[in-house]
């Protein structure tokens, strides 16, 4: 079993940003010998103590699916170096980093010539002071520099007051090999594939070293939709199950109506409760 999760306001709690009431799932998985790999817009710094907190050897994906991060201790770091395909290693200090698109100061550079295009005002982390990104997020001061330390892609604002059409910002992107998605508060620039590319390596990694696994997604936003598309079992959490509405996932979907960390153990515990049915 290996478990996909996005963080924010799925295995994290939206404010708190805590993981406590979903140890009990946690618990089982690790009991049941599954694997857990965070899929997140977070950065590389802010996932790396989270990622030993939770106390799992499997890759993590930064950056909505930036990068991926393979720890010293993964069976997966031999297998994962050519599954991931035309991913450039970019680092190989605490874990190898695999880089999945274009690099963080070509996304800077590729939203400001987006605004200037469209004549939209965007506001990116990168012209936001650490204070700013704490009034936004409630993170700390120290975890706000953290998820401004970017390596691939760029949280944005819309500073308009009519919100405008979304399509021609994402033209002018897509002229410039990037794409746009939303994520929690923030839309995010990003010069790659998403979660769903890198997810997908990962699954091909995986299914090379075990054999056949059961793989299982869980999110909330429009940005964890490609990766929820491609796994056996999707899990939305929240009321936004329209998100899957043009989806040939939604047959089996699975949607829990309130997002973070208590429906997260809750779909967890249910699905390997399930499949311990199924094996007796
Ligand atoms: C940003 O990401 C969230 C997740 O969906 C968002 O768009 O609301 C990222 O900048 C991330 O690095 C940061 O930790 C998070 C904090 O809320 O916001
Ligand atoms: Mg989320
Ligand atoms: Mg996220």
């Amino acid at each position: 079993i290996v478990v996909f999760t996005d963080l924010d306001s799925t295995l994290l709690d939206t404010n708190t940003y805590s993981w406590a009431a979903a140890r009990a799932a946690l618990d089982a998985l690790k009991r049941a010998h599954g694997h857990l790999v965070p899929v997140s817009s977070k950065t590389l710094v802010e996932m790396e103590p989270l990622h030993e907190a939770l106390g799992f050897t499997d890759p993590y994906v930064v950056e909505n699916g930036g990068g991926i991060v393979v720890p010293p201790e993964s069976r997966l770091k031999e297998t994962i170096s050519f599954i991931a395909g035309s991913a450039g290693l970019v680092s190989e200090q605490r874990a190898s980093v695999w880089a999945l698109g274009k690099s963080y100061e070509e996304v800077v550079a590729g939203l400001r010539e987006i605004s200037e295009e469209t004549g939209v005002r965007l506001l990116g982390f990168s012209s936001m002071s650490d204070a700013d990104v704490t009034c936004l997020t409630g993170l700390s001061l120290n975890d706000a520099r953290k998820a401004r330390a970017r390596q691939f892609s760029e949280p944005f604002l819309i500073i308009e007051d009519v919100l405008p059409e979304a399509e021609p910002m994402e033209a002018a992107a897509a002229k410039r090999g990037l794409t746009v998605v939303k994520g929690g508060r923030f839309w995010h620039l990003m010069g790659h594939n998403g979660k769903g590319a890198a997810v997908s390596s990962l699954i091909r990694a995986y299914t090379q070293l075990f054999g056949q696994v059961l793989t299982i997604g869980l999110g909330d936003s429009p940005n964890d939709l490609s990766f929820l598309e491609i796994v056996d079992v999707p899990v939305l959490l929240g009321m936004n199950r329209r998100l899957f509405r043009h989806s040939e996932s939604s047959g089996k979907l699975r949607n829990y109506p309130r997002t973070g960390p208590e429906a997260w153990n809750q779909a967890v515990l249910e699905i390997l409760s399930e499949e311990q049915e199924e094996l007796q």
